[in-house]
């Protein structure tokens, strides 16, 4: 990658596929169950890079934030934002004024302007999905071959309206008593209630369904982060945005995502070049659901990838 990787924690340096002697040792541990090696590797990796008041969070609150000095360099999130920032511009033509955020006035829209499937922008996008904080929290939700579902920018000013309360994860109620979805934040500019940041309430998670009218509003939370953090929420948790009531602009990304059984809301399957899935670790191409066999249209179905895809999608970890 001529991007030089910035991000700390960059890639996994020992995914389970590449390291085939720690694997077989977490094989032997869980007496040849995959579920059981599975779900030790998770918890290595959480303790591996200090995560467990963030697993606390997530259990609890149904949202963590992982502070910025814990997932990217100052150096980084600035490239980061301003790369959002270009892709803005190119979607839509408009420059974007960070400072007095006049640009974006006419984006009436409660997402503000929301560039959506845009990892494929750039390579420093790759880098960011590849944080090993982020795969490690996804990996601990999702399971340790979940899917990339849609990779947006946010850029919002002064006026935008507030966002209804929501969950991400949009199946029928009751849902699962296992995460399904989640979403990964990363606030690019200041985040608190006056700049319109994301609006939370804490716990909704085990609710098992969506809001009903206005159900949790008056339980919604702000989220004060400083630029840099990433805000990482399960998709049952209620959560919308309020509104930005400074001047400037509110830069956010998101990636969400889904279980292997669940469709993607943007289609990466098949999409990635050769040299993007060479330059990554495999958990990219598992992110991109190369390993999938679903949507099979020819009777002679590989057995053997049929098989890795269901046992996946059985994977709680
Ligand atoms: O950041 C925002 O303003 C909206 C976030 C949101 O609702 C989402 O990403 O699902």
């Amino acid at each position: 990658m001529d991007d030089q990787p910035a991000v700390k924690h960059e890639a996994d340096p020992r995914p389970a596929e590449q390291d085939q002697a720690a694997f077989q040792q977490r094989m032997n541990a869980a007496g040849g169950d995959p579920q059981m090696a599975a779900l030790r590797r998770v918890q290595d990796e959480i303790r591996r890079l200090d995560l467990e008041r963030h697993v606390s969070d997530l259990n609890v609150l149904g949202y963590t934030v992982v502070p910025p000095e814990r997932v990217a360099t100052p150096e980084f999130i600035g490239r980061f934002r301003d790369k959002v920032l270009e892709v803005g511009q190119r979607r839509s033509g408009v420059a974007p004024d960070l400072k007095t955020g006049n640009s974006h006035t006419q984006f009436n829209s409660p997402f503000g302007q929301m560039p959506m499937y845009i990892l494929f922008e750039d390579p420093l996008f790759e880098q960011v999905l590849m944080n090993e904080v982020s795969v490690a929290l996804v990996d601990y939700l999702l399971g340790h071959r979940s899917l990339l579902s849609s990779s947006r920018g946010f850029i919002k000013a002064r006026g935008t309206e507030a966002l209804v309360l929501h969950t991400d994860f949009a199946g029928p109620a009751p849902f699962p008593t296992y995460s399904s979805m989640c979403n990964v934040t990363w606030a690019l500019t200041d985040y608190s209630k006056e700049n319109g940041s994301i609006a939370v309430v804490p716990g909704s998670h085990r609710l098992g369904r969506r809001p009903h009218g206005d159900e949790g509003v008056d339980q919604r939370e702000a989220i004060d982060a400083p630029a840099g953090s990433m805000i990482i929420f399960d998709g049952y948790t209620w959560h919308g945005a309020f509104p930005r009531q400074t001047d400037g602009l509110r830069v956010a990304y998101a990636n969400l995502f889904c279980r292997p059984y669940l469709f993607t809301l943007e289609k990466y399957q098949g999409k990635a070049s050769p040299e993007m899935l060479a330059r990554n670790p495999k958990r990219f191409s598992d992110f991109m659901g190369e390993y999938l066999a679903w949507e099979y249209d020819t009777p002679d179905k590989d057995m053997v990838k049929l098989g890795e895809t269901m046992a996946a999608a059985m994977s709680l970890y």
